[in-house]
């Protein structure tokens, strides 16, 4: 289907789907909307493994499949923990969206990218003794470790917004979210049936995972709504359609570079930024903001809302003794190591390395964490440093992506640097996005043999 078709098909056309939105407990981790399967019956009983693994998204998989191919385990030398029935590929649910892919592609079942030499528990981790080198399952089982892997995600909160999950629950109610799996075909729908009024996108304040889909998925929905002759920005005030832009933060995006670019888009395109407004609420057709430093709520109306939910540590790794001030792991920036427990460490969204959570930052991570891992088992020092990479290939548009890529301190570390600007939209990145990511993640990423910028290895 076209992408003017899809924006502008009649509204009687029959939509995608007429499941209902279901939500689950927003307790459990963000990947596991699912039931828990398997869980094995070894309640009060003890297991013991060199390596256990905390989570079973992209960076736990990728870690398992790193640390098989170093030759050094035998089977059930390494353990895998996480709830979830499913696996899914995140950074799709983006494209999901904008129309550009259906989000059952996007997912596997867990079990069956857990590595047969790999003992899966499918479970949720109680708590953690690191004293002890320990930690319990729900079920009741003790798992020891010799070396432990923290990186069970962020928990993205739906009740951290009044009324988002309401909102988002009633198929009528022009509100969505692409961060979670229920809710992110919802957003394509929307966007599709949006005909004239008020548009507005959200970003929170503190942390989030991938910082710059709250505003790829307003890109896309601009883009559609433009070709649909719905949207237009040289002509805002006779445009059936505004697009507003309300951002906890005090700009378009973490990176100056990128930023500056990004508002230069926003004031091109006509959309209304309103920087350091958090969306706190949600009352029928009106949002509530609060405005940064006790400037008070304002409140705005839209006929049309894409809201981004708070974010945080999960429960179980901010109440442990492994937690930051912040809840997040407390993890050494360059050797991923704990900076209290010399036999645990993390990575991803879990962590609280200080740079954007992608799944791009894991093709960096993991290959880091591995290494000094497997040096610290030979009572070696840990040698390698992560410099802070991560990647945010931001869709500008059906067809553009700039390709977004940095190390700590804000500093753009480019893959392609030398030969173009990557802060220019291009097509190459918006299909390296669309096509070649989404192929390599499962293909290779998460096999262990994918190191992003660096290309294949082991
Ligand atoms: C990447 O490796 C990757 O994982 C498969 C992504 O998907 C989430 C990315 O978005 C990016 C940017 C990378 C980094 C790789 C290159 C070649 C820039």
């Amino acid at each position: 289907m076209s992408i003017l078709s899809r924006f502008s098909a009649p509204k009687t056309r029959h939509i995608l789907t007429t499941r209902p939105i279901v939500f689950a407990s927003t307790s459990q981790p963000t990947r596991s909307f699912a039931s828990v399967i398997n869980a094995p019956q070894v309640s009060s009983s003890s297991h013991s493994h060199k390596v256990v693994i905390v989570g079973g998204g992209s960076a736990g998989i990728t870690i398992s499949n790193q640390l098989l191919r170093s030759g050094r385990f035998t089977s059930k030398d390494i353990a895998l923990i996480d709830p979830a029935e499913w696996h899914h590929y995140q950074p799709g649910w983006t494209l999901v969206g904008g129309g550009l892919k259906d989000k059952d592609s996007l997912k596997k079942r867990l079990d069956d990218m857990v590595d047969a030499k790999v003992q899966f528990y499918n479970d949720q981790v109680q708590s953690f003794s690191p004293d002890q080198h320990t930690l319990s399952l729900r079920n009741g089982a003790q798992i020891s470790y010799d070396q432990l892997v923290v990186c069970p995600g962020i928990k993205v909160d739906f009740t951290s917004i009044r009324g988002l999950q309401d909102a988002i629950a009633d198929r009528h109610a022009p509100v969505s979210s692409i961060y979670s799996y229920d809710t992110c075909d919802k957003t394509a729908r929307n966007l599709a049936d949006f005909r004239k009024g008020k548009a507005l996108f959200t970003h929170p304040t503190g942390p989030v995972k991938c910082a710059g889909a709250p505003q790829k998925i307003m890109w896309l929905a601009l883009d559609g709504w433009k070709r649909a002759g719905l949207y237009k920005p040289d002509y805002p005030s006779t445009s059936p359609v505004h697009i507003s832009f309300a951002t906890g933060m005090p700009v378009m995006f973490g990176v100056p570079k990128y930023s500056q670019k990004l508002d230069e888009l926003r004031a091109q395109r006509a959309v209304e930024g309103l920087f350091q407004h958090d969306l706190v609420a949600i009352e029928g057709n009106t949002a509530i903001l609060a405005q940064a430093d006790g400037k008070g709520e304002v409140k705005r109306h839209f006929e049309l809302l894409h809201a981004v939910p708070k974010m945080g540590p999960h429960p179980f790794v901010k109440t442990s003794a492994l937690a930051n001030e912040a809840g997040f792991v407390d993890v050494d920036e360059g050797t991923l190591r704990h900076k209290r427990y010399s036999n645990v460490w993390s990575c991803g969204d879990a962590s609280g390395l200080p740079t954007s959570k992608t799944a791009a930052a894991i093709t960096a991570q993991a290959p880091v964490l591995v290494s000094n891992l497997l040096s610290v088992m030979q009572d070696q020092t840990p040698s390698e440093i992560y410099n802070g990479y991560t990647s945010c290939p931001l869709l500008t548009e059906y067809g553009k992506v700039m390709l977004a890529e940095f190390a700590y301190g804000g500093k753009p570390y480019e893959t392609f640097g030398r030969f173009v600007d990557q802060a220019t939209p291009r097509r190459a990145f918006y299909h390296m996005k669309k096509d070649f990511f989404p192929w390599v993640y499962y293909a290779s990423m998460v096999k262990g043999t994918w190191a992003g910028p660096k290309g294949w290895k082991w």
